[in-house]
């Protein structure tokens, strides 16, 4: 009660100075029921009732008040992806490292500044939860002076009034992968059985969707060259999907294939979900959406048939737009796309398949003009459901290409570098991100933002404010996918990746070496990068970081089963500026 009226008289105050920034309280309520989702009744997170969560649409600048209350049998805690928490490391939602966890039936108040604009989501982080439906989009309006890339695109005025109203109007576009068991389920099943679980059972746009079951000589015939090298004599499963024991000509670990669940790898079992219609007004020229992925294991590509898709923004941030006609996501990564509207009135298909490579997984939606159709024949797809190109024009976006708009570069000066090794221990879902296995339990443990020796220091590495730091992923065997890793707070460089192993001390050393290797004038920025896949040996992926927000920030992989495995690391920024922690957020609750 008392949080309460404290929430009011800010907003009064707020008000009062609207021009500046306001505040905007976000109360969301969970709880967990059955839903049908993809055609298959389970247990879903709800937000507000919800399914994905509701929007969260704010000014650049403005105070964000967004209150937890956990009405499901189950702790909980929120995390605001992207959002650098500049100044507010106890609002960044990692149980065990920024927060405890919130109780059922109790509440917590996040309160963070929102510094940068563009495309973000908030999501569960707590155990596998992601994988239960809490997530929805946020969207920061970037103040008027923020400089717009759209004339990279084109210099017409008519154009470019219309990108510009096209981007005040954007709109999220979420994808997911979806699985029939619920992430407990899931996670039991690996710990009893041994095994990784890779597959999904649907995509979803904007939570729609459904399950298709492949005909067998379908399969057969659409299984790439690379699932072919790993199968050997096998076929993919009824789901498509490579079987659990693939990895065991590979590695020697303990397994129990009893223990495995249907769905898990197979026991494909079609079922009917609605399907996502994207209305969009062809006298607008253009329409923006923020491509985002929620996915838990899988990679999508999405294309829309017979269109173009400039991309103008990655993880937030502006880029020199790319025109494109298919693009990959890593999980969790948000691109943000503008589609010119130049076609006859008519439904055009939306398709995301999988870019992943254990597994075949399409999904549909559609982009349906406004008015009297003029297009009376299905539309014609770039892409095909083994994430090929379907025509010889198909354009996929080239990750390379990707240049920040403004420029924006890293120092050439770096105070420290970590090497971390991602690798399997002891189990197929056991993992690291440096020398040992973060393990779940250790979210249940005295945060680290109160207490830094709170978790072993083998689990955590530390950084001064105010210096830049090197990460090298360093990808020790084959037979893994590509790992989006997520740095919480501020975004990273990509600054280089190769095959085989970093052997040198810096990148300095590795640049004098292989000079090749690495971008230093137009590196990518952003809050999640994909490790490159070990096709025939390791593989490394070099990021460079200033620290300007002291606090305890998790790294980890975004693909949910490898995180809940270990595949994390808790950094300590900037331990010698370490902030004063608001007394209302040392007590469990927050307030
Ligand atoms: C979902 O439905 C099943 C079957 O009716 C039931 O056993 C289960 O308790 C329900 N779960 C929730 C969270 O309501
Ligand atoms: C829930 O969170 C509380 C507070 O951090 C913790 O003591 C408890 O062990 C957690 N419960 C579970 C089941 O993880
Ligand atoms: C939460 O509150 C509901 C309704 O008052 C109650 O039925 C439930 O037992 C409570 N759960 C816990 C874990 O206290
Ligand atoms: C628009 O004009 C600017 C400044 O002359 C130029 O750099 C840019 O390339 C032009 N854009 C297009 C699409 O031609
Ligand atoms: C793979 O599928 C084909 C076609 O159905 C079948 O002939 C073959 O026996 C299958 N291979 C295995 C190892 O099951
Ligand atoms: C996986 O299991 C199938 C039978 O279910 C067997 O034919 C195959 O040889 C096994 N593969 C490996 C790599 O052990
Ligand atoms: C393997 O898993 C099954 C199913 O959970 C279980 O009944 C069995 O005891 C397990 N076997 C071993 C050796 O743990
Ligand atoms: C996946 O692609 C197949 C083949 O084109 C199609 O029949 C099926 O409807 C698609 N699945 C979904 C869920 O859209
Ligand atoms: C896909 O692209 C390749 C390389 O450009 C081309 O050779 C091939 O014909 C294309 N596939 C189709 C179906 O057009
Ligand atoms: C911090 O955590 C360590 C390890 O659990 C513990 O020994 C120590 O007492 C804690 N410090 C405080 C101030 O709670
Ligand atoms: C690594 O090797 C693969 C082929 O195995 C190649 O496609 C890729 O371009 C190489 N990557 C780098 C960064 O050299
Ligand atoms: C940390 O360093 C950044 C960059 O120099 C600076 O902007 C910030 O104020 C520093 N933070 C603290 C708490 O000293
Ligand atoms: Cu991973």
């Amino acid at each position: 009660m008392k949080f309460l009226l404290e929430i009011r008289s800010i907003w009064i105050l707020c008000l009062a100075q609207w021009a500046s920034a306001a505040t905007v309280f976000f109360p969301i309520t969970l709880t967990w029921s059955n839903r049908t989702v993809a055609g298959v009744t389970r247990p879903v997170i709800s937000v507000n009732g919800q399914f994905p969560g509701p929007p969260l649409n704010i000014n650049q600048g403005d105070n964000v008040q967004f209150l937890v209350n956990n009405r499901c049998p189950f702790n909980t805690t929120v995390h605001f992806h992207g959002i650098e928490q500049i100044g507010t490391p106890w609002s960044d939602g990692v149980p065990g490292v920024s927060q405890r966890s919130i109780l059922p039936n109790s509440s917590f108040l996040y309160r963070w500044t929102a510094n940068d604009y563009g495309a973000y989501w908030y999501h569960a982080h707590h155990r596998g939860s992601l994988e239960d439906g809490l997530f929805g989009p946020i969207y920061i309006r970037p103040a008027p002076s923020v400089q717009r890339p759209f004339s990279l695109i084109s210099n017409g005025t008519s154009q470019l009034n219309a990108m510009l109203a096209a981007e005040r109007s954007t709109r999220p576009v979420l994808i997911s992968d979806w699985r029939s068991l619920t992430s407990e389920q899931i996670w039991a099943a690996e710990v009893a059985s041994g095994v990784d679980s890779w597959c999904a059972n649907a995509f979803l746009v904007n939570g729609k969707g459904s399950v298709t079951c492949l005909p067998r000589d379908q399969i057969n015939a659409l299984t790439t060259p690379a699932q072919r090298a790993v199968l050997g004599t096998q076929n993919l499963t009824d789901m498509a999907c490579w079987p659990a024991n693939v990895t065991d000509a590979t590695f020697n670990f303990p397994h129990n294939y009893s223990a495995v669940l249907p769905t898990m790898f197979e026991g494909c079992v079609p079922s009917q979900g609605p399907q996502e219609v994207l209305t969009v007004n062809g006298s607008q020229q253009f329409v923006s959406w923020d491509l985002t992925s929620t996915s838990g294991v899988i990679q999508m590509t999405v294309s829309i048939d017979e269109h173009v898709m400039w991309v103008y923004a990655i993880d937030g941030r502006y880029i020199q737009p790319r025109q494109v006609n298919a693009l990959t996501i890593p999980n969790s990564n948000r691109y943000s796309v503008l589609i010119p509207l130049t076609q006859p009135r008519g439904d055009y298909t939306v398709r995301v398949v999988s870019a992943s490579v254990q597994q075949l997984l399409n999904a549909t939606a559609i982009m349906r003009y406004q008015g009297i159709p003029q297009l009376n024949r299905p539309s014609n797809p770039w892409i095909t459901i083994n994430n090929q190109n379907a025509t010889a024009n198909t354009v996929f976006l080239n990750e390379s290409s990707v240049v920040p708009f403004p420029a924006l570069v890293p120092s050439n000066n770096v105070d420290q570098t970590f090497i971390l090794h991602v690798s399997r221990v002891g189990n197929s879902y056991r993992w690291t991100l440096g020398n040992s296995s973060y393990g779940l339990e250790l979210e249940e443990s005295q945060p680290l933002l109160f207490n830094q020796t709170a978790i072993p220091s083998d689990l955590i590495i530390r950084t001064r404010n105010n210096t830049w730091v090197d990460l090298i992923i360093q990808v020790d065997s084959i037979l893994q996918p590509a790992h989006p890793i997520h740095k919480h707070s501020n975004k990273h460089f990509i600054i280089g990746q190769g095959n085989g192993t970093f052997t040198w001390n810096t990148v300095a050393e590795a640049v004098q070496a292989s000079p090749g290797n690495f971008n230093l004038l137009t590196p990518q920025y952003r809050d999640t990068s994909n490790t490159p896949i070990p096709i025939t040996g390791p593989t490394w992926l070099a990021l460079r970081y200033h620290v300007v927000n002291p606090g305890a920030f998790l790294m980890h992989c975004h693909i949910q089963v490898h995180q809940s495995g270990g595949m994390a690391l808790a950094m300590l920024d900037g331990v010698d500026a370490w902030p004063t922690i608001p007394p209302n957020y040392l007590i469990d609750s927050g307030f």
